[in-house]
Parts: C-alpha cells; structure tokens; sequence
C-alpha cells in the first residue's frame, strides 16, 4: 500500500513541477516579445519598410527652405556617405545651408537655440559637438559638400539645417536599423 502512495505522489511531483517549466517558458517568450516590440517602436517610422537600404545619403536644397527628401533607411554600424547640394543660383545673395545630423534623444529646438548663434563657426557650435553625429559645412549656392559618418547604434537621427530660422521646414530622418 506504502509503495502505492508513494507512486501517486511521485507521479503528481512530476506533474507540476512540469506544469511549472511550461508556465516559466510562456513568461520568457512573453517578455521577449516585449523587449522585441519596444525596439521596433524605437527604429521604425512609418513608410520605412518601403525604403532600400542605402549607404548614400544624398540631398539637395535651394531657396525653398527645404531638403529634397526627408527620411533615409541606413544599417548602423556601417560606413555611411552625405552628399549636401545647394541647388540655388552661385549668387552672393543666396541662401546658405547646411546638414546636421543629431544623436538620437536630442531636441532639435533646444539644439538650434544654442546653434542660432554660432556665426564664427558656421551655426555648429564646437559646444554642440558631442550632440552631433555629422556635419557638412555651410554651403553656398551651386556649391555643394560630403562627409562619411557612421551611425553606431539602430535608432532615428534627425537631420537639420541649422542656419538661423531654417531647421523648422529643414528637417528629416534618418532611420538607422
Ligand atoms: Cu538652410
């Protein structure tokens, strides 16, 4: 009879320690599937998936106040080509502009308050520089510039103008993945 009881008890034993190890799986899958999402939330965009991925990130402006295009698919980690043009007339008169491309987290506002009055050192002030990912410098009409970056860590990079007045029609993203 001993030897009955026993059984049963080893038999339930097994039940419910394996019950457990189901139940501790379904946790890890769950919080998994949390940390999943919350990093999609911080390298996605809407529209992104429609892009290629490119190591060229090329962009033009003019007297508009305006970059041509306004969000860029990049792998991070790798080397990454700017290519700034200002497309308005070779003319002393000309609006110039620039590319910043801010670390991830930076209020654009907040940056070019500070930038606004960096006239000596072209809008991008050295006092900003660990804020910064890339810069060209300030670009006069039919003039144009390139840099190479690397964006270390998957995330979204605005890009602005920083000349005074501008960033607010001269921005974009670029979504690092
Ligand atoms: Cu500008």
């Amino acid at each position: 009879m001993k030897r009955v009881y026993l059984f049963v008890f080893a038999i339930i034993l097994i039940m419910v320690s394996c019950g457990q190890g189901e139940q501790n799986k379904n946790n890890q899958k769950d919080s998994s599937q949390t940390t999943r999402s919350v990093e999609n939330a911080e390298t996605s965009v809407p529209g992104i998936e429609k892009l290629e991925f490119t190591d060229s990130v090329q962009l033009k402006a003019n007297e508009n106040m305006r970059y041509d295009r306004e969000l860029f698919r990049v792998r991070a980690g790798k080397k990454i080509s700017l290519i700034f043009k200002n497309t308005g007339a070779k003319s002393a008169t000309s609006m110039t502009h620039n590319v910043v491309i801010l670390k991830n987290g930076i209020d654009i506002a907040d940056f070019a308050d500070i930038a606004r009055n960096a006239k000596t050192e072209q809008y991008v002030p050295s006092s900003l520089d660990s804020l910064i990912i890339a810069h060209t410098r300030l670009v006069s009409g039919g003039d144009s510039d390139q840099v190479e970056f690397i964006i270390p860590k998957p995330g979204i990079y605005d890009f602005i103008c920083s000349f005074p007045g501008h960033w607010g029609t001269m921005q974009g993203k670029i979504v690092a993945q």
